[in-house]
């Protein structure tokens, strides 16, 4: 009964002005869960002012829902005057850059709504935490919020938590039952998937592809232990290009860019390759790679990057003699 002591907290406070946040960069959970939240929260109090922001602005993503639900996000939004703040889909104030600061300095309770586990900083920041793991994303918290309260859906709130769910659980391959069914009845309000999840595509564009291309033109192949490595280089959208290059069949994709003095490097891996020889490309690539080139490189096992300073072929040079290295060590 979360969705009721969220309630007899705003009751009790008589908060009026609600400022929902959003990590940075903000994915369609993100954005999607404030959405159907202040939704839901107006339908029991018409009288709250709820607004929503996302630290330095939604993703690229995220911004092309924006076309299709009415999701209004604030760019500044004014930390004074508060009378509740509310994180969605962020278990730390630092996911919020710069808006931290204001958020550990105000006077408004601070609830969090997340399926990450709590952080114990948070913990102590926030009047109440719903930190629910089960939950496949936000916002299937934020469904259940509506169903413990009987709320009927409207078209456009199903529309956003289906688009939240599907994001987050990769388009249901990490779906379990519960979220099934949450889909399952979602769907029941005028929303066809097919056209839905087609919203959740991005269309790339002119450069992109080019960058893809020519980075499968510049590639050189090397083989250790039956790994398949893949180097190459371009300009611009390094990210793309190596998730590209993995497509094509290689097992890790290295992809160096230089502009303007400035280093980057994208790394990529398949799980298959995370798993079996336990290289982390964040931590055993992509770190050490950053100090080398004077910058920071990190990120998960499977993608990570690097910015620096130097040259594009010294870089994958530099990134083939840790790699390899690593994976003489292993011999998977
Ligand atoms: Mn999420």
């Amino acid at each position: 009964m979360q969705i009721r002591e969220i309630i007899k907290l705003i009751e009790r406070k008589k908060a009026e002005k609600i400022l929902l946040l959003c990590h940075h960069n903000a994915d369609p959970d993100a954005i999607c869960s404030a959405f159907a939240f202040s939704s839901l929260l107006n339908r029991i109090h018409s009288n709250l002012k709820i607004k929503i922001a996302a630290a330095q602005g939604p993703s690229r993503l995220s911004k092309q829902l924006l076309k299709f639900l009415p999701i209004i996000l604030l760019e500044e939004p004014n930390f004074e005057k508060i009378d509740m703040l509310v994180l969605l889909d962020t278990n730390t104030i630092q996911q919020l850059d710069g808006w931290a600061e204001h958020v550990k300095a105000s006077k408004a309770p601070l609830i969090v709504i997340d399926h990450h586990a709590s952080h114990p900083d948070t913990e102590k920041l926030a009047v109440l935490c719903i930190a629910d793991e089960t939950a496949s994303s936000t916002c299937e918290i934020i469904y259940r919020f509506f169903k413990e309260l009987n709320v009927k859906f409207t078209k456009e709130e199903a529309q956003a938590l289906f688009l939240g769910m599907a994001f987050d659980t990769r388009h249901f391959i990490l779906a379990n039952s519960y979220t099934f069914k949450a889909v399952a009845e979602l769907l029941n309000h005028g929303i066809n998937a097919k056209e839905a999840l087609s919203m959740l595509s991005l269309s790339m564009d002119l450069s992109e592809r080019i960058a893809r291309l020519k980075a499968s033109r510049r590639m050189k192949i090397m083989k250790i232990n039956n790994w398949i490595i893949a180097f190459s280089y371009v300009s611009a959208y390094q990210a793309s290009a190596a998730r590209a290059l993995i497509g094509l069949g290689a097992h890790v994709a290295i992809v160096a860019g230089e502009r303007e003095e400035a280093l980057r490097i994208s790394l990529r891996a398949t799980n298959d390759f995370y798993e079996r020889t336990r290289i982390h490309l964040g931590r055993d690539i992509a770190k050490p790679l950053g100090e080398y080139f004077h910058g920071m490189g990190g990120g998960h096992a499977v993608a990570a990057g690097v910015n620096g300073v130097g040259d594009a072929e010294a870089a994958l040079k530099r990134c083939w003699k840790i790699l390899r290295l690593k994976l003489k060590s292993t011999r998977i």
